[in-house]
């Protein structure tokens, strides 16, 4: 299975990024996900998470995640407006990436195709396979975003 890099980085982002500024990425998501403290984020801290953001994401509440809806949890502060071409790579993948996750076309992201998206990220990003993720794994996932641009 090949997947491309833009379309991994901002799923891997949309986890969290439904709570934090992009710029406080790398530095927060560890110490956002890790709900247990030990310092590397599990399978199922990752789950909850998603859970967590697709309720976020969800302003209306009917249980489906709108392009809108995604476009808005992802809205970062004026002070850290990207680039104009920078933010208009990210609304095209942004886009591309909810065409992919709508696997039924209804318009929106049901929580199953939420998850059912999410998880191939996981074991991808766990790059030792160890079942948990960690700060260098997780700044790669960063850095591959950066190192496309
Ligand atoms: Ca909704
Ligand atoms: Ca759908
Ligand atoms: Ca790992």
């Amino acid at each position: 299975m090949t997947v491309t890099k833009p379309a991994l980085t901002l799923a891997v982002t949309t986890i969290v990024l439904a709570a934090l500024p992009v710029t406080a990425w790398a530095e927060n998501a560890l110490a956002a996900l890790d709900t247990n403290g030990d310092g590397v984020i599990g399978r199922q801290e990752a789950v909850s998470a998603q859970v967590e953001s697709f309720r976020r994401l969800d302003e209306n509440e009917d249980g489906q995640i709108s392009l809108d809806e995604l476009e808005a949890g992802q809205a970062t502060p004026e002070s850290e407006q990207p680039p104009r071409d920078v933010q208009r790579a990210r609304d095209k993948a942004r886009e591309r990436w909810f065409k992919n996750l709508d696997r039924d076309q209804s318009d929106g992201i049901s929580l199953s195709e939420y998850q059912s998206a999410m998880t191939p990220y996981f074991d991808r990003l766990d790059a030792d396979s160890n079942g948990v993720l960690d700060g260098p794994e997780l700044k790669r996932a960063i850095g591959m975003d950066d190192a496309d641009r």
